[in-house]
């Protein structure tokens, strides 16, 4: 097969696309969707600081490494959730990543916060996905706050983000669908942030990542296991496969016709005032993160 722009030989085929691309012209592919967003979407400025949260999996590093190549001014966090097995390999090849390109990483140890995963499944009936999504995004909002980044960026693509939208759908979560928008801006104690990859699928960040020579970390958490979002993507993986383009059109049909409506009813958090304890937005009288780590801290003791 012979490359769409080039026509040379073709190393990356895209059916969403219906094109096959050469390396170089594949990187200038991948450049071009990811620059199409911030453009759009107004993500951020030239000179602006962005965070990147990093998992150390294939989408946050590549998100990284596309964003230094922009010459964005850009610094990684990590947030090392404890998870034996997982979290220590996660955490080596970002430490790996950030010392090769001698980039700035802020790494959080959930463990010295006195609330890593394993602790906390033990105190929630929630299910082990919800409580990390909430812990996680907490510290990525806290820490991008407090250390006044202007954005923070992370690495979800548009697999992550029809498969959510297909969810969120089938169960007309109307608060879930109202932020389901590439960038969300900076309201009452929240940082503004961002997903640069919406626009790419995970195949192609994963061809990005190896051919740009990433080491990255492949393994699956031991708690994902059975989790209903990898079902959905199963699902949209099939209509993918009988209709291509199917995620990209699924997913900008929703932008385009029902997310403005859905963005003009964001509420303006006028119930939001800031945990006592830590600063964090919240409507109860402490924030859920705080009252959580009292259930662990009382509950060992
Ligand atoms: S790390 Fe956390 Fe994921 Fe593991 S517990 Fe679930 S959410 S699967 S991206
Ligand atoms: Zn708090």
């Amino acid at each position: 097969m012979k490359c769409k722009r080039c026509g040379q030989q073709a190393e990356v085929e895209l059916p969403s696309h219906n094109a096959a691309f050469c390396r170089d012209c594949f990187f200038v592919f991948f450049q071009r969707q990811v620059e199409k967003a911030i453009k759009k979407w107004q993500m951020f400025k030239p000179h602006e600081h962005i965070l990147v949260a990093v998992s150390g999996g294939k989408d946050s590093l590549a998100l990284w490494d596309i964003l230094v190549k922009l010459g964005y001014r850009v610094s990684g966090l990590f947030v090392d959730l404890k998870i034996e097995g997982f979290s220590e390999k996660a955490r080596e090849k970002v430490e790996k990543f950030a010392h090769q390109r001698q980039g700035h990483l802020i790494i959080l140890d959930l463990a010295e916060e006195g609330i890593a995963i394993p602790w906390v499944v033990k105190y929630t009936r929630k299910t082990p996905c919800s409580i990390c999504g909430q812990i996680k995004r907490y510290y990525f909002n806290h820490i991008a706050y407090k250390n006044k980044f202007q954005v923070l960026a992370t690495g979800h693509n548009l697999d992550d983000e029809a498969s959510r939208l297909l969810a969120n759908v089938l169960r007309w979560q109307m608060p879930y669908l109202i932020e389901q928008s590439p960038i969300l801006p900076s309201v009452y104690g929240f940082a503004k942030k961002v997903k640069p990859l919406y626009r790419l699928g995970e195949y192609e960040t994963a061809a990005y990542a190896f051919l740009r020579g990433i080491d990255y970390f492949a393994g699956s958490c031991p708690y994902s296991k059975g989790a209903t979002f990898l079902r959905y993507k199963q699902y949209m993986n099939q209509l993918e496969l009988e209709f291509p383009g199917t995620k990209l059109d699924f997913y900008e049909g929703f932008l385009k016709k029902i997310g403005p409506l859905f963005q003009s009813s964001v509420k303006k958090n006028q119930d939001l005032h800031l945990c006592p304890e830590c600063g964090y937005p919240t409507i109860a009288p402490q924030c859920g993160i705080c009252r959580l780590k009292h259930k662990i801290k009382n509950g060992k003791e």
